[in-house]
Parts: C-alpha cells; structure tokens; sequence
C-alpha cells in the first residue's frame, strides 16, 4: 500500500489550526498536527509545496525512513516550519499504522506504563485572591496540579494572565488578531509592558498565599516565559524553594542553554524548558549535565511521535522527565500525540492540560478523556481524533499573533 493523497486543512474555530490528512490507497486517513502560532501559514506552503509532491505513492508503513528522509534530505535541517511540518506527517503515519493494527497508538508504542497522565491546568488571576479562586475551580474539577500565574502590581495586561470565569473554567491563550493599521494594508502584534524587578518582588509572595490557602499537597507549577537573565532567574529559583514548586518554566531563553549552570549552582527549584525546541540536539547540554528535569516539547512541534520518543529516548538516559507542551495552540490532533507517547513511555512526568474550546471540539472530535486528575488517550484505534472538514470549512483562517513585550523604556524583550 501506499501514500495516495496528502491533503492540508487550515481551520480557524477560536484559534488556528494547520491540520494534515493523509490517504493511503487502501482507503486508511491519518491525521497529523502541524500548527506553529502566528506563523501558520508558513507550514502549509512547506508541507503542499516542498512535502506532499514527494510522498505521493511512498510506503506509508515505512515511519522511520520518511522521518529521516524528510528531515536529511531537504538539507536545510531542522528550525520550527520545517519541523511542524515533518511532524504532522510522522504523527499521520503513525495515526494510519495504528488504525491498520486496530489499535490505540499507545499499544504500538510499547503499551501503557501508567493509568493514567497526571496533568496540570492553568489557573491565573490578576491579584492573589482572583488566582485563588480560579484555583479552587481546578482543585474541584479533580487536578492534582495547577500552574499559577498571578498579575504584578503596576503592570496592565502580562503572559498568562486573566481572571477566569466562575468556576476555574479557562478561556484565556494569547493570540489575538493582528491589529489594523490605517487603511487596513498593515498588521502587528500587540504590545505589552515588563519590569522584571517588579515581577521577582511580587512572585514570591503570590506562592505563599497559594500555599496558605491551599496547603503542602497540591502541586504548583510557574512559567517565566524566557523572560530572565540568568542571574535573575537564578534568585527566582531560588526565592520560589520556600514554597515547594513542581517546576519552574522557562526561567530564561533556552537557546543559550550553559547558562542552566548558573541557575542550578544557586537552586533546587526543578527547571523545564523546551516548548520552542524542535529537536533533540536542542536539549544536548541541558541533558547530558542534567541542567532541567522536564521536558517540555511537543510532538507538533519536535518532528511528531518519532522525534519526541528520540528526545524521550535520550533524556530517560540521565532521568529526566515528560512534561509535553498542551497549550491550546497545539491542535487536539497534537494532543493526542503526546498522550499517547506519554502513557507509553517509563519517563513521563506531568501533561499541560489547557481544554480546547466548545467551538475547536465542535471541528476535532477527540476521544481522550479526564478523571480524576490524570489525562487518558482513550481506547480508539489510531490517534483517536476525527476532522469534521465541513464544520472545519466554516471557520475560516484569521490572523493572529502573540503579543510583543517591551520594557518600560520601549526596548523589545522575550514575550
Ligand atoms: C505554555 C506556553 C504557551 C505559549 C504558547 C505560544 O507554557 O503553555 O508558554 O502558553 O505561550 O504556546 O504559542
Ligand atoms: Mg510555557
């Protein structure tokens, strides 16, 4: 059998969504997950343009060669387009090889090592009290961890940031519509503004009336969103310990990963990075030195099932951990995904858990579920998720970016 069509399908129900569909002669369609946030359309001229002419009439059983082949081949290697869209067609094949077999992908990853994936929510408020709040609504709903985002004093609208609606419900993720300019000809970003001081003062104190309401048990997690320099991220961590954090996210940028030294020789807070890598090779110091506990990619973004089960691979070696990336920028395909790996693999650690809308579930129709805490890919043969291309084509692409972050004196800092 063979790979007969390969199909692009870009949606837009509450967010956008770059969707693969492949169709091999016999009939079988996989789905893969290739969406890159505000860069979109970029991964679907790669993958209709430079990928699909050359996979027409392929083995599609044959995974691993057509990973190798699409990542060596083109020469320019990895990098986030070329990787989104490497991915959506490995986790395609792997959704099709699953269905052949009559099983749910985790079976074909070696099974299931747990019951089920321990996972987290975002919960945030502007001010402690609204965080609070917004807590006890996820606490309710059963999850173990949450991660905590909180507003600081003096600054307008920051990362991850809202007050949730009555009852934990999350309806917050950045990327809004570009802004018009003028004639409408023009689109940017919107703009928002940071002062780290500010922020290192104000978060220890958030973790501590977190604590006080909630007590020792519940786990609490934080996302720095690469906004530090190593010196002030090494105090964050540091300044965090007292209140016993799961993990600190993105503490700096990650590209320049010997500077993880600094913060490990000032701190024990447990270190993730990873949500912006795209390959193994991105991770080599931090994992060979053992400089972060969790990794934080995703399959739609680290070359599908086969290039996360290589970085899962290779971080199992030194004993470190999942922590996949499940923002709602990562499609339910995407999710899938990392479900899937995730219950497979011995070295899972937590899964983010942001649910997708009423409107995005109204286009994917997913069959993972949530109890108790603890995500489960479900039983369904393959992935586990259909496109309902008819709903799907009712919701047209739509601009949107995230936002750009600059300091008080107008410079641009990490966003
Ligand atoms: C997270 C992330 C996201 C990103 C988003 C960018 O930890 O989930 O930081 O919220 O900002 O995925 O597209
Ligand atoms: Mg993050």
């Amino acid at each position: 059998m063979a790979i007969e069509r390969i199909d692009v399908n870009v949606t837009s129900p509450g967010r956008n969504f770059v969707t693969v569909k492949v169709t091999t002669s016999d009939g079988v369609v996989g789905l893969g997950d290739g969406t890159l946030n505000g860069r979109e359309l970029a991964v679907v001229s790669y993958l209709r343009d430079h990928v699909a002419p050359t996979l027409i009439g392929r083995d599609e059983s044959a995974i691993e060669q057509t990973w190798q082949y699409l990542y060596r081949s083109p020469y320019w290697r990895r990098g986030p387009v070329t990787m989104a869209a490497i991915s959506a067609i490995d986790m395609a094949l792997w959704d099709i090889a699953a269905k052949k077999a009559g099983v749910p992908l985790y079976k074909l990853l070696g099974g299931a090592s747990r019951t089920g994936l321990l996972t987290y929510a975002h919960a945030s408020g502007t001010t402690i009290e609204k965080l609070n709040e917004a807590i006890h609504g996820y606490v309710e709903q059963g999850f173990q961890a949450v991660r905590i985002q909180a507003g600081v004093p003096g600054l307008d609208q920051i990362y991850g940031v809202h007050d949730s609606a009555p009852g934990g419900k999350y309806e917050y993720e950045p990327a809004d519509r570009a802004e018009t300019l003028g004639d409408g000809s023009a689109m940017r970003p919107t703009e928002e503004t940071w002062d780290t001081r500010a922020y290192l003062r104000h978060l220890p104190t958030v973790f501590a009336g977190v604590r006080e309401e909630f007590g020792p048990e519940l786990r609490l997690l934080h996302d720095g969103h690469h906004r530090m320099s190593p010196i002030e991220a090494a105090r964050l961590a540091k300044s965090l310990e007292p209140y016993d954090p799961f993990w600190l996210e993105d503490c700096t940028p990650g590209e320049d990963q010997d500077v993880l030294r600094l913060v490990r020789q000032h701190s024990v807070t447990p270190l993730a990075i990873g949500e912006v890598f795209n390959s193994v090779y991105d991770y080599q110091t931090l994992i060979t030195e053992r400089l972060i506990d969790y990794v934080r990619s995703s399959a739609t973004h680290a070359g599908g099932i086969t290039g996360l089960r290589q970085i899962m691979s290779f971080a199992a070696v030194y004993g470190i951990r999942s922590g996949f990336h499940g923002p709602t920028d990562v499609s339910p395909v995407g999710m899938a995904a990392n479900l899937h790996l995730g219950l497979a693999i011995h070295n899972f650690g937590i899964q983010e858990f942001m649910p997708h809308s009423e409107t995005t579930l109204s286009v994917f129709r997913t069959s993972y579920v949530f109890e108790d805490g603890l995500l489960h890919p479900g039983e369904t043969p393959g992935l586990g998720v259909d496109l309902d291309e008819e709903a799907a084509a009712a919701h047209e692409y739509v601009p949107a970016y995230l936002p750009v972050n600059r300091l008080r004196d107008g410079s641009v800092h990490d966003w």
